[in-house]
């Protein structure tokens, strides 16, 4: 069975295909006609649906999308939905970040707890959709460490470790965060929904 996920990002397609085994994941790459879907929700299920099910309409595949972003407790939760265009500049993850640390400079360093979350939706040609959510909680440091993941990485540190998410390896990240959470919340609905 085929299954198209909405993104052009070559990790989170390999890692969908790790966690639904058994399944053939394509990603957009394989549909140029399909553009972009604009998330105009408020919540990131409003934007994982969104996805899901434009895609899902364009391409008559079931379809996987995901929305996900850092909701820091000192600013209600933002940047939230927002955390790819945080500086205003959409998927400059340098000036996100640089403008996240002005913005709680002020903060203690004991009320700098944060989490990520990921919310994935599958839904299919009919309609019909599924949502499930992961989140990684922790906390934000000051200085940047590490090289490997991206976007708010280098400043957060989970729940249990002293290393932030850019000083894991992809595997060890991988298990813990909450886009893997989530994928793996959603991967029994897809074998619910779609298993022959
Ligand atoms: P799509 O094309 O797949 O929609 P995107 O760039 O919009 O990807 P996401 O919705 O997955 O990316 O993430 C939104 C932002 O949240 C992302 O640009 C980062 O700033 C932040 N973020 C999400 N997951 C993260 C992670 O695992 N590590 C660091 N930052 C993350």
């Amino acid at each position: 069975m085929r299954i198209l996920l909405a993104t052009r990002n070559p990790g989170k397609i390999a890692e969908l295909r790790r966690i639904l085994a058994g399944f053939d994941i394509v990603g957009l790459e394989e549909f140029p006609e399909i553009g972009d879907v604009a998330e105009t929700g408020v919540t990131f299920e409003d934007n994982a649906l969104l996805k899901a099910r434009e895609v899902a309409r364009q391409s008559g595949l079931p379809s996987v999308a995901d929305d996900s972003g850092l909701c820091v407790d000192v600013l209600n939760g933002m940047p939230g939905v927002f955390s790819a265009r945080w500086s205003g500049r959409h998927g400059d993850d340098q000036a996100n970040l640089d403008l996240l640390l002005a913005q709680v400079s002020d903060v203690p360093d004991d009320k700098l707890t944060a989490h990520f979350t990921c919310v994935a939706a599958l839904s299919l040609p009919s309609g019909e959709s599924r949502v499930a959510e992961g989140v990684l909680p922790g906390h934000l440091v000051r200085a940047p460490r590490g090289s490997g993941g991206f976007g708010y990485d280098p400043i957060f540190v989970p729940d249990g470790d002293s290393r932030t998410t850019a000083e894991m390896t992809a595997d060890e990240k991988d298990a813990i965060s909450h886009r893997g959470r989530a994928f793996r919340a959603l991967a029994p609905i897809v074998h619910e929904l779609l298993a022959p």
